[in-house]
């Protein structure tokens, strides 16, 4: 955190919308001021064009180590379940220090491609044998120490994992890591609240994992740990799984959790993919933020997101990176985008009255993440002074102006067009590149060595 700084666009996008001539001032990682066609002071920083920073809302760093290990076919369909197991024999090996060093990696690129804030769905707690570690939060506080590392806010969601599918499935061995009592969650989320303690604007929030991890009685338990912080969970994003949901209970999974459950604007439903209309209105209608990582739907072949009717029910969204295979907003904002295109055979689906589509995709992330990592967003006053500046001298960036920015940023420049991303009021990436990048990716590049070898 910055005692002060400030810095000077020629065209920032406020709350309001675009204004030219913006100065921002921060003071101890919030932004103090925000004022509109103000001249450039001595001290300023310069930027070209301004945008709030981003949150991530739904991240597992350690499966970008894995990224790109997952393309072989196997014997019969690969799926969602078959790369689940692919993942389960790799988490087996990772020790808390491997873990921080690929979570440093995962987040120093998340901080490069404009995502300021990250809330880490964190389960991989317990040693191999799924013993837990001496403090049980050991494997939280190495995602703190690696989000501290690389700068960007942190959300921690420790998980809930309490059996290995619907009705009381036992867990099997490569779930052994994730596994906690009601009680010893409790005593995990208190462990994790102190585990990010060192870090200024940390919160804590709560995840059930999913509906297939987490029985009844055992969600309402744990429903109250959440305190102040949000509560994210995975749901429906296979077909499978709502057919299990529905054999086990005679319900699909969004539709039991909205019987059950009080899902109101403090919850995060992660992905959603497999909705009926009546399950989509209803989830608009709660107030929930609909977690959506397009890019990881896309590898896993999750599905389409039912974006056009939520959209019609005012729902609110934003966008996680998940498994991490890619770590670009502007692909997964596009690739939201692009697969409703290719479902309904219109253009420009997901555009508001009045904005274009990038605007609207870049406003609704950014409302959605903020709520759903419990911290606000945005270049207003009290906001954390988190933003990115985009290059006006990218090609793709040439001659425009207000939404045309957002639209050329998202469909035809992504993340080359960032030139500097400010977290806390610090410059953490100058010319595209984090200042921790090159210690960062030596760490990583030993630990991924190390594996390989193994
Ligand atoms: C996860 N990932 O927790 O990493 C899951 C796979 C599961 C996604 N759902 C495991 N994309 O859902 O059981
Ligand atoms: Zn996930």
């Amino acid at each position: 955190v910055e005692p002060k700084s400030s810095i000077h666009f020629a065209s920032a996008l406020l709350p309001a919308g675009w204004a030219d001539d913006v100065r921002i001032v921060a003071e101890s990682g919030r932004i103090a001021l925000v004022e509109a066609g103000a001249a450039a002071r001595p001290e300023d920083a310069r930027g070209a064009i301004g945008l709030p920073g981003l949150g991530n809302l739904h991240s597992h760093a350690f499966q970008r180590a894995m990224a790109g290990l997952t393309g072989h076919r196997g014997t019969g369909d690969d799926s969602f379940w078959t790369w689940r197991e692919l993942m389960y024999r790799f988490v087996g090996r990772l020790t808390p220090d491997d873990v921080e060093a690929i979570a440093a990696m995962a987040y120093v690129e998340m901080v490069e491609a404009g995502y300021t804030r990250v809330g880490e769905f964190h389960y991989l707690h317990h040693g191999p044998d799924g013993h837990p570690y001496d403090n049980p939060a050991e494997m939280g506080a190495r995602i703190a120490a690696a989000a501290e590392a690389a700068g960007i806010g942190l959300t921690l969601l420790p998980v809930f994992y309490a059996q290995g599918g619907f009705g009381g499935v036992a867990a099997g061995a490569g779930q052994a890591r994730f596994l906690s009592s009601a009680d010893a969650y409790a005593r995990l989320v208190e462990a994790s609240r102190r585990a990010v303690s060192p870090l200024a604007d940390a919160r804590v929030g709560i995840a059930p994992h999913s509906l297939r991890a987490v029985p009844p009685e055992a969600l309402a338990a744990v429903l109250p740990l959440a305190g102040e912080g949000p509560v994210h969970i995975h749901i429906a994003e296979q077909v499978r799984e709502v057919l299990d949901c529905l054999a086990w209970s005679g319900q699909r999974p969004v539709e039991w959790l909205l019987d059950h459950a009080q899902v109101d604007e403090r919850w995060c439903l992660v992905h959603a993919t497999h909705m009926t209309a009546d399950e989509t209105a209803r989830l608009a209608r709660s107030g929930a933020v609909a977690g959506l990582c397009p890019v990881t739907e896309a590898d896993l072949g999750d599905g389409l997101f039912p974006a056009v009717a939520y959209r019609a029910g005012g729902g609110a969204w934003g966008v996680g990176t998940d498994s991490n295979v890619a770590i670009d907003l502007a692909d997964e904002l596009r690739l939201l985008e692009y697969g409703q295109r290719l479902q309904h055979h219109t253009r420009n689906v997901l555009a508001d009255e009045g904005r274009s589509v990038g605007r609207s995709l870049f406003d609704a992330a950014l409302a959605g993440g903020a709520r759903a990592l419990g911290m606000p967003a945005g270049l207003e006053q009290g906001a954390p002074a988190d933003w990115v500046t985009l290059d006006q001298d990218h090609p793709a960036l040439a001659g425009r102006a207000g939404d045309a920015i957002l639209d050329s940023f998202i469909f035809a420049a992504g993340r080359e067009a960032i030139a500097e991303v400010w977290r806390s009021g610090r410059r953490l990436v100058t010319d595209g590149r984090h200042r921790e990048r090159d210690r960062t990716v030596a760490r990583f590049r030993a630990v991924l060595h190390k594996l390989a070898a193994e």
